[in-house]
């Protein structure tokens, strides 16, 4: 049995389809928990019916009374901070957490089982993140803007070792046990009240469970990062995921920080595999905002 869990509005229902498709199509007794909010009924009617045709579960959460009060960044959504919940929603023994921006290639059962004695969760290394520390990015913090180096090195106080375990929070294989044991949700929660984090979700999760993280290889969040950010990445964890980025590999699970959905995307690891998968979906019709304005604007010139 594998528990996977999703947090999505009505904006990502699309995407966060496409995410379920992928897995029902190469894993078996699945039980999806399905955190919205500002969802309409036909979407969860729709991705509903979707997961009964392949005779997998599903609960659906509605979080619309959670996290009302806190910053969301540039990303003008309290989803992101959906999975931080999942010690109390979820009452098992683990649970994989996805974003809606993910994309699953394989069977996921041997990964989901592996040993996590004594770990909070497994993870892998935000190398995009790393190789942004070479730039002077300037980052949103509550009402102000801090340089990159100075947020992770002085702020955070997380030196080169530290950032090795840097974790990024798309994909989260959690040990629920181990969190309810330890008050894990509890702390996340504190420290949001106590603490401005750049990258909300990720930081505070971080924060709290950076000595008690399983850092995995890349090939279970592989993210689709940007072209500069790959012209900075370490030479050696370049190397490890040339054959992802070139797919002449296929990795288990991808994470799109650039979107396969937007045009132009045909030349994004996988987008095509993507974009078929998402054509089996009920969204197979929607149109995405991009394609929905050019639609609009062509109409003004014929
Ligand atoms: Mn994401």
């Amino acid at each position: 049995m594998i528990n996977i869990a999703l947090g999505f509005d009505g904006n990502f229902a699309p995407y966060a389809a496409t995410t379920i498709k992928s897995i029902l199509l190469h894993n078996k007794n699945v039980t999806f928990y399905l955190m919205y909010d500002n969802l309409k009924k036909s979407d969860i009617k729709k991705i509903s019916s979707m997961i009964e045709s392949h005779n997998e579960h599903y609960h659906w959460i509605d979080m619309s009374g959670e996290f009302n009060d806190l910053f969301t960044g540039n990303w003008k959504s309290k989803t992101l901070y959906f999975p931080l919940k999942l010690p109390s929603i979820c009452k098992d023994e683990r649970v994989l957490f996805l974003d809606a921006d993910t994309f699953v290639l394989g069977d996921l059962s041997k990964f989901y089982n592996q040993p996590l004695d004594g770990y909070y969760l497994a993870a892998v290394n935000d190398y995009g993140m790393i190789s942004d520390l070479k730039t002077n990015n300037q980052l949103k913090l509550g009402e102000n803007t801090v340089d990159i180096k100075h947020y992770f090195g002085n702020i955070r106080k997380w030196n080169n070792t530290d950032m090795q375990r840097y974790f990024n929070s798309g994909m989260l294989l959690m040990n629920l046990d181990e969190m309810r044991k330890n008050n894990v949700e509890k702390a996340v929660m504190d420290s949001l009240k106590s603490n401005i984090f750049a990258f909300p979700d990720q930081d505070c999760i971080n924060y709290v469970c950076h000595d008690h993280v399983k850092i995995v290889e890349p090939k279970y969040n592989f993210m689709v990062i940007f072209k500069s950010t790959w012209s900075r990445v370490e030479e050696e964890t370049l190397e490890r995921l040339l054959p992802y980025k070139t797919e002449k590999e296929r990795p288990l699970i991808i994470h799109y920080l650039l979107k396969p959905w937007r045009k132009p995307n045909a030349e994004l690891p996988f987008s095509k595999e993507y974009n078929e998968v998402k054509a089996m979906t009920p969204y197979k019709y929607s149109l995405t905002k991009q394609e929905f304005f050019s639609f609009k604007w062509l109409q003004r010139l014929f």
